[in-house]
């Protein structure tokens, strides 16, 4: 770091800067993770300066014997995490993943029905502003307005009507067990094909604390920073027929040298996951969120469908007469980051919204437990009690800078740094 700062003292100040800022506070983005020392070292290492165009044993560029090594080791952990037949490491992040799945089986015009944006879907789902809403035809699919959940046989109604030609599930809002055995038979009705986007629970299902898409999905795409607490990027997975039209458009398709820096991050992270404490973490991912929900319950918060499976919550603000946006700001100056998010049938606009979502994952790398959820609870619903009073969120600031000194960068700590 030292050479880092002589050279660029003002860059170097910004990383310092937001290392203490993801030290000091505590960090509830639902789809964030803090990285081992390994991780990020992989991630930071010479690879950087290797263009590997094309897959091991088949590059276009001399050199690439490491090169092989590390993207071979992340194949070969990935299928042994997820049981996949074939993998590719390749994607720089999520929305790559899902476009080169739709360019591997669809035409332009074809029909992808995916979960709803405002009900908890993915931008890359179907929505309009997106790639995958102006190249193909979309029909979403929501929850259900009295539960908030997946109604199955609503699904099953729409994609028997619409017959899309690929059925996407997966979300970034929602907090409950998705059933693919269903889905897969519901694509099955009209011979759709059918992709399942873990991105957000794809640390879940590696460890066995959600059912895995992958006996039931043509395709699973994910990214690897969310809970799989791996670096910033994506993963297709696939059955073995696809498997040559998916790498095609990934390279040369959609994208031209892998990020071989990133893969081998992959590699390390997928090393971690493959460990007995990872799926401690994971189950401990999980209490944390239904401690947390629990807290916020008892002082009045409605948490959208009643409860969660997962490592997020979506909290309606309604019943406290605050919007999103007012939460958002205010949990913000008293140290807790979060992001608001429009809940189902939401009648606010989406940069105002009725909610804000709540995740574990990054407290929980960090070891806090049930004890202290039940303190950032109690500080959320002070700070939210006097969203404008800048004294008394001051006041929550300063116990969650002392909350936060107890626990460093546990992934880091954990690996000597
Ligand atoms: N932006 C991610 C999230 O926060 O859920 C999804 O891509």
């Amino acid at each position: 770091m030292s050479d880092l700062k002589n050279m660029d003292p003002e860059v170097f100040n910004a990383i310092k800067g937001e290392e203490e800022r993801e030290l000091s506070k505590v960090v509830l983005i639902a789809s964030e993770n803090y990285v081992s020392k390994p991780v990020l070292e992989a991630q930071g290492s010479v690879f950087t300066n290797k263009y590997a165009e094309g897959y091991p044993g088949r590059r276009y560029y001399g050199g690439c014997e490491f090169a092989d090594q590390v993207e071979n080791l992340a194949i070969e952990r990935g299928k042994k995490i997820f049981g996949a037949e074939h993998v590719n490491v390749q994607p720089h992040s999520g929305s790559q993943a899902n476009m080169a799945v739709y360019f591997s089986v669809l035409k332009p015009g074809a029909m992808i029905m995916g979960m709803a944006l405002p009900h908890g879907g993915h931008l890359t789902h179907g929505a309009t502003v997106s790639f995958s809403g102006t190249l193909y035809k979309s029909v979403s699919y929501g929850v259900d307005r009295k539960t908030e959940m997946l109604d199955y046989d609503e699904v099953e109604r729409l994609v028997v009507e619409h017959k899309p030609k690929m059925l996407v599930v997966g979300a970034s809002a929602y907090s409950r067990v998705f059933d693919f055995g269903r889905f897969r038979k519901i694509a099955d009705r009209v011979g759709a094909y059918f992709m399942a986007d873990i991105a957000h629970i794809a640390g879940l299902i590696a460890a066995g604390v959600h059912p895995s898409p992958v006996p039931y999905a043509d395709f699973v795409t994910t990214t690897t920073h969310k809970t799989l607490r791996g670096p910033r990027g994506g993963m297709i997975m696939c059955r073995e027929k696809f498997a040559k039209a998916v790498d095609k458009q990934i390279f040369p398709g959609i994208q031209g040298g892998p990020l071989v820096h990133v893969i081998a991050a992959k590699a390390v992270a997928f090393l971690e996951a493959l460990q007995p404490d990872f799926r401690d973490y994971q189950q401990q991912v999980v209490k944390n969120a239904r401690a947390l929900a629990s807290v916020l319950v008892q002082d009045g918060f409605r948490i959208v469908s009643g409860g969660t499976d997962n490592h997020l919550m979506l909290v309606d603000l309604t019943p406290k007469g605050i919007t999103g946006k007012e939460a958002d700001h205010a949990l913000d100056a008293a140290g807790i980051t979060v992001n608001k998010n429009s809940i189902p049938f939401d009648e606010k606009p989406p940069m105002v919204t009725s909610g804000i979502r709540l995740g574990t994952p990054i407290v929980t790398t960090r070891g806090m437990r049930e004890p202290e959820m039940k303190i950032i609870g109690d500080l959320i619903c002070e700070a939210l009690a006097n969203i404008a009073s800048p004294a008394r969120l001051a006041g929550v600031r300063e116990k969650i800078k002392v909350l936060c000194s107890r626990y460093p960068m546990f992934a880091l700590e954990k690996a000597g740094v």
